[in-house]
């Protein structure tokens, strides 16, 4: 049986957590911080969660690791056949981690610790999510899924980045990014009504309320 390492606050490791519970994989999940301790970077070599344990041995990067769950045998299928298509589904998740996570993510420290931040790094941030919210509305379809008709794993990063960015941005510079992204607020009660979500997201908010004590 598949190891998940990780804890259910983490965007990154609620993403492969949907992927296997959709492809009906068995995994247990082995709750697990970040960390630079010998015997889990043998594991994950930057010491980060998720990092997923096969058969063969480990696996780290959410990216590598949805990949290599496409290759297993499954009948659910998160990239389409067609290549430029499938291209297009790594375009926007790539532009989803790069431009949305990796910029709200700036944010965490004053959403989780209260860290304060200066009105410059506010502006600067509040700068980078307009651009990159153009940029992802630009390839967003919500039709009804993010990257078209079908669903995608263009949907699972961006519900899970969306999940703590919007908590972030909401809180730090008073963002919805429901406002920035049109059809997004549609799409999420769309996902929401997904019972694998539903049970993921569960897991998340009760690790968010402890978190907050
Ligand atoms: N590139 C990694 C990013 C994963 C990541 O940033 N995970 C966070 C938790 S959500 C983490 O482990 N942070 C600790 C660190 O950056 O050292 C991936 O795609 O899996």
């Amino acid at each position: 049986m598949f190891k998940l390492y990780g804890f259910p606050v983490s965007n990154y490791y609620n993403m492969v957590k949907l992927a296997l519970l959709e492809k009906g994989l068995e995994f247990e999940e082995v709750l697990t911080r970040p960390s630079q301790k010998e015997d889990f970077l043998q594991k994950s070599p930057m010491g980060k969660v998720p990092c997923l344990v096969v058969d063969e041995g480990p696996l780290s990067e959410t990216d590598v690791i949805l990949d290599f769950l496409e290759e297993l045998s499954s009948d659910i299928n998160f990239y389409p056949v067609d290549p430029y298509q499938k291209a297009k589904v790594k375009e926007l998740m790539k532009s989803t981690e790069l431009y949305l996570e990796l910029v709200a993510r700036r944010l965490l420290g004053a959403l989780f610790f209260d860290q304060s931040l200066s009105e410059e790094l506010k502006t600067e941030i509040t700068g980078q999510l307009e651009k990159g919210a153009k940029a992802l509305n630009k390839l967003l379809k919500f039709e009804p899924y993010a990257a078209g008709a079908e669903r995608t794993y263009a949907d699972i990063v961006l519900y899970y980045t969306v999940a703590l960015s919007n908590l972030a941005t909401q809180k730090v510079l008073d963002i919805n990014l429901e406002d920035k992204l049109p059809g997004l607020h549609t799409w999420l009660e769309l996902m929401g009504e997904n019972s694998f979500v539903q049970a993921v997201d569960a897991d998340q908010n009760e690790a968010l309320k402890a978190m907050a004590g």
